[in-house]
Order: structure tokens, then C-alpha cells, then sequence
């Protein structure tokens, strides 16, 4: 089924909804996302309400100390900002999303660690947290889309993840995986998704120091929209690369295929990493709508972290490195 030949970024804003997407509103209506589109908002904020005041096991550890090593070239996105403009395909395909992730059930949660390791791990969530130590860590962010945000995330390096899972020497590359529930992610009764969500990186990628898995931001656990309860942050990458509300780490042999490079190949690749000078094919990505601000600014290469990543790619130039 070939039904994604436009992106809804593609499309003026008034026209960004899913009925958009070229699908009749009888199709969207049997997948259920009508349903929640036409909900009262009274209705979906008491279910918010409800669901926000589970208490978090892990709220002591927040906030954690800021590892001053990642300096920002520019100001901290507003909290606000970041929690009402969202990519996060499971609950809509718009940026207002923050409403509907809250159906979002983030315990218990349990992450599994398998494929080729010494020997496979299952782990809850808040005791996985605990036997990491969180930093927070200020990040820029780049959107595919060309909008960036700046962020401080708490979490730890996916290194530590890596060490913990003791893959195998055969190992060579780690796909991350998001939950899989219909039921509770209305976006993923979409059938022209290959759900669920997923994404990869090289070992020397998931090992390099930039590599970030957040458990929490702006000093306190994920909020659901951002990926509660575990999302990645690869932040020399368009956003895609960094999935959210991940489940399962497998090492692997073969290179994964991310959900956006099953649905679209052609413009979306297995590196992904932030170049100006290379346009998406339907795009510019010279510069980037910095959110909440109204300015425009030039984007970097590497989105500024070639100093820590560059290295990486040596050796690689003739590979399709860019979207
Ligand atoms: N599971 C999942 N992860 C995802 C996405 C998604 O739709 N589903 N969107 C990606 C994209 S395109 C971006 S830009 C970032 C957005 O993260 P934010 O909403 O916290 O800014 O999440 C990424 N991770
Ligand atoms: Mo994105």
C-alpha cells in the first residue's frame, strides 16, 4: 500500500490533520482516531487528570545533577513549549498530542535486553533507573521537519545500557523498540504504519558519549508525550532517530529498518545525521524554526556535535550519511 506520498508537514497547517493523510474519514473512524478526535475536551482532560496523578516510584531522583560538559549555544525551550508540540505518531499525527499520550499506562513497564548478548534480561523500569546514575544534560533537538527545541534531559548514557547487557563480540548493531498496544495508542490502529516504532544505531554509535537515554526532563520524570518512561537522544541526528517509550534493546547482526525508512525509503535512511548542506529531497534543511521563539536559525552539521561524532563516520563518506 503505497499511501504516504505526502508527510503532514508537507500541508499548511490548517490542513495538518490526519483526515489529510489522503484517507477517507470512514477509514479513520474504524481505526478509532475519529472517535478520539471528536471526544469532549472535558472528557479527555478528566482521563488526563486521572492518569497524571499516579505517583512516579522513581520522583526522588529528580532533579539530578547537570553535567555542565554540554553547553547550549542558546536558550533552554520553555517546559511548556516542549510538552504541547510533539511528534509522537502513536497518538496523532498533528503536534497536539500532549492530551491523548495521556492514555500512555508507563507502569509497570518492563524492558527487555536480548538477541545477541551473553544472556537475555527482563527489568522493570524503576529498577533498571536505579541502577543507573541520572545526569541531567542540556541538548539541542532537530526536527527532520527543520524545527529545533533545546532541552535538559535527565538520564544516563546508552553506554551504560550496553555494558549492562554484555552483548556478544558479534554484536553490531542495537535496535530499540517502542511498546506495541493499540489499545492504548489510538495511532497505532493506523494500519498503514508498520508499527511498532522502530529504531537503530551502530555499536559505536550507541557507545559514543553523546548517546543519551532519558528517563526524565526539565527536572522530573518524562512526561508521557515526551516518551515516558525511557526514550532515546541522539541529538547530532534528526529527531526520528531519538524513539521514544522503549521496550526492548536487541543486538543484532543485520542493520534494523526504522519505521520511517520502511514507510519511506527514499527520504529516510538508516544514518539520518544533521547536514545543511544536504537537502531532504522535498526540503531545505539549511535552516531550522528554533519552537517558541520565532527565529530562524542556520543549521549546523552534526547539529554542532561533530566534534564528538564526526569520527565516526570516517571511512563511511560514499554510505548515504545524511537523511
Ligand atoms: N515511538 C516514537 N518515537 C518517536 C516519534 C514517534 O512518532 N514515535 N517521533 C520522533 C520524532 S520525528 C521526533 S522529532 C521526536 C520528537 O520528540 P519530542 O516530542 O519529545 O520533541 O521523537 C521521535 N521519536
Ligand atoms: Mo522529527
Amino acid at each position: 500500500m503505497n499511501v504516504i506520498r505526502r508527510r503532514p508537514w508537507d500541508l499548511p497547517q490548517r490542513l495538518a490533520t490526519p483526515a489529510h493523510l489522503a484517507f477517507s474519514r470512514r477509514t479513520l473512524l474504524g481505526a478509532g482516531l475519529g472517535a478520539l478526535a471528536l471526544a469532549p475536551a472535558g472528557v479527555l482532560a478528566q482521563r488526563v487528570s486521572d492518569v497524571a496523578k499516579l505517583p512516579d516510584p522513581t520522583s526522588d531522583l529528580y532533579p539530578a545533577k547537570r553535567n555542565e560538559a554540554f553547553k547550549l549555544d542558546r536558550p533552554i525551550t520553555d517546559e511548556t513549549i516542549n510538552l504541547h508540540y510533539n511528534n509522537f505518531y502513536e497518538y496523532g499525527t498533528a503536534k497536539d498530542v500532549a492530551a491523548p499520550a495521556q492514555q500512555l499506562r508507563v507502569r509497570p513497564w518492563t524492558v527487555k535486553i536480548d538477541g545477541l548478548v551473553e544472556k537475555p534480561i527482563e527489568i522493570g523500569i524503576d529498577d533498571l533507573i536505579r541502577r543507573m546514575t541520572l545526569e541531567e544534560r542540556t541538548y539541542r533537538h532537530r526536527c527532520v521537519e527543520a524545527w529545533s527545541m533545546a532541552i535538559a534531559w535527565t538520564g544516563f548514557p546508552l553506554r551504560k545500557l550496553v555494558e549492562f547487557a554484555r552483548p556478544l563480540g558479534s554484536a553490531k548493531y542495537v535496535k530499540m523498540t517502542t511498546f506495541f498496544d493499540p489499545k492504548m495508542a489510538p495511532g497505532q490502529r493506523l494500519p498503514w504504519f508498520p508499527w511498532p516504532y522502530v529504531e537503530g544505531l551502530t555499536m559505536a554509535e550507541a557507545t559514543n558519549e553523546l548517546a543519551f537515554l532519558a528517563t526524565g526532563a526539565y527536572g522530573h520524570p518524562l512526561a508521557r508525550q515526551q516518551g515516558a518512561p525511557l526514550r532515546l537522544a541522539v541529538p547530532w541526528k534528526y529527531g526520528f532517530k531519538s524513539i521514544k517509550s522503549i521496550v526492548q534493546f536487541t543486538f543484532v547482526e543485520q542493520r534494523p529498518v526504522g519505521l520511517w525508512e520502511a514507510v519511506q525509503p527514499s527520504e529516510y535512511g538508516f544514518w539520518a545525521n544533521v547536514n545543511p548542506a544536504v537537502p531532504h529531497p522535498r526540503w531545505s534543511q539549511a535552516t531550522e524554526e528554533v519552537i517558541g521563539t520565532g527565529e530562524r536559525r542556520p543549521t549546523l552539521i552534526f547539529n554542532g556535535y561533530g566534534d564528538y561524532v564526526a569520527d565516526l563516520y570516517k571511512g563511511l563518506e560514499k554510505e548515504r550519511l545524511w537523511s
